[in-house]
């Protein structure tokens, strides 16, 4: 009886030692959460220059400051999927050997139960200071350690990513034997090299996505289809 491509991808989960998982907006879909670059996602309708740059946050603070906090609004009002639960399933079945890194800054990973999460963009639900990087947690506009000004504690595009999490998003990269690419257009770097990091220290490659990428043409596996239909039943195909 041949494998169904679900099926292999699952065998290949049992059969692993260290797994990492890549994923992105297209995670959080489900949940009612708008991704950045389909038809109708976020930008479609908003500037990334004007709203996620730093640019964008000197020339108009306010707007920057309500643009997330009408997402923060809309992410607050949302449930984890299917997805997100079955991805922290898999996690405890696998325990120190799982390793996910996230784009995401919504949280819904962890408001799932994953726990070895590694944010490389930031988490939305706190700001830091432009100036002295203290983070807090409430609506403080003004650092009152130093008096500089609050954005929200995400990476802008020209921004470098936190670098002791990105450093072990790349080792996660580098040692694992599969990486599941799950729900990201992989278009924005360096996050969208960790495939390709992956790949070339020997990983199978597998991608979870409605829609083919960049990366598909460089991957082992494709799986076409829905976060939050498929994950659930790669999780219940693993033993
Ligand atoms: C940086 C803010 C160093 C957070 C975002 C090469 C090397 C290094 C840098 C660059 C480079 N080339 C270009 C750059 C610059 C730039 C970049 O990559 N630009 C791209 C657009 C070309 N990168 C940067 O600026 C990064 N910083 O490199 O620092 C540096 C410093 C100075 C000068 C140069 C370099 C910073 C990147 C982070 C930007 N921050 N947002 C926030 O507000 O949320 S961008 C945004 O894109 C989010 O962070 C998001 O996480 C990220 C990736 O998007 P995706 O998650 O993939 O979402 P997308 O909508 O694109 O795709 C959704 C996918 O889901 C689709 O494939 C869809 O088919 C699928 N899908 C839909 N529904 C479902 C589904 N899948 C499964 N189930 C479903 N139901």
């Amino acid at each position: 009886m041949s494998t169904s491509p679900l099926h292999a991808v699952a065998h290949l989960l049992d059969t692993s030692a260290r797994i990492c998982v890549l994923t992105g907006a297209g995670v959080s879909a489900e949940s009612g959460v708008a991704t950045f670059r389909d038809p109708d996602g976020l930008w479609a309708r908003f500037s990334p220059y004007e709203l996620a740059s730093m640019d964008g946050f000197l020339a108009n603070p306010e707007r920057v400051r309500d643009w997330y906090n009408y997402r923060r609004a809309i992410i607050n009002g949302v449930e984890p999927n299917a997805g997100h639960a079955a991805l922290a399933g898999i996690e405890k079945l696998l325990g120190e050997n799982f390793t996910l890194v996230t784009q995401n800054v919504d949280r819904l990973h962890q408001r799932a139960g994953s726990v070895r999460v590694l944010e490389v963009h930031g988490n939305i639900h706190e700001n830091r200071c432009n100036d002295c990087l203290g983070v807090r947690s409430d609506d403080e506009l003004t650092c009152p350690s130093c008096s500089g000004s609050m954005r929200p504690n995400v990476v802008w595009f020209g921004e470098d990513l936190p670098e002791e999490v990105f450093a072990a998003a790349e080792e996660a990269a580098r040692t694992c034997d599969v990486m599941l690419v799950i729900g990201t257009s992989a278009d924005v770097w360096p996050a969208a090299g960790l495939p390709y990091t992956a790949k070339l220290a020997g990983a199978q490659i597998v991608e979870i996505n409605p829609n083919a990428t960049s990366l598909t043409p460089h991957v082992h596996h494709v799986l076409n289809g829905t976060s939050a239909v498929i994950l659930p039943q790669i999780l219940e195909a693993m033993t």
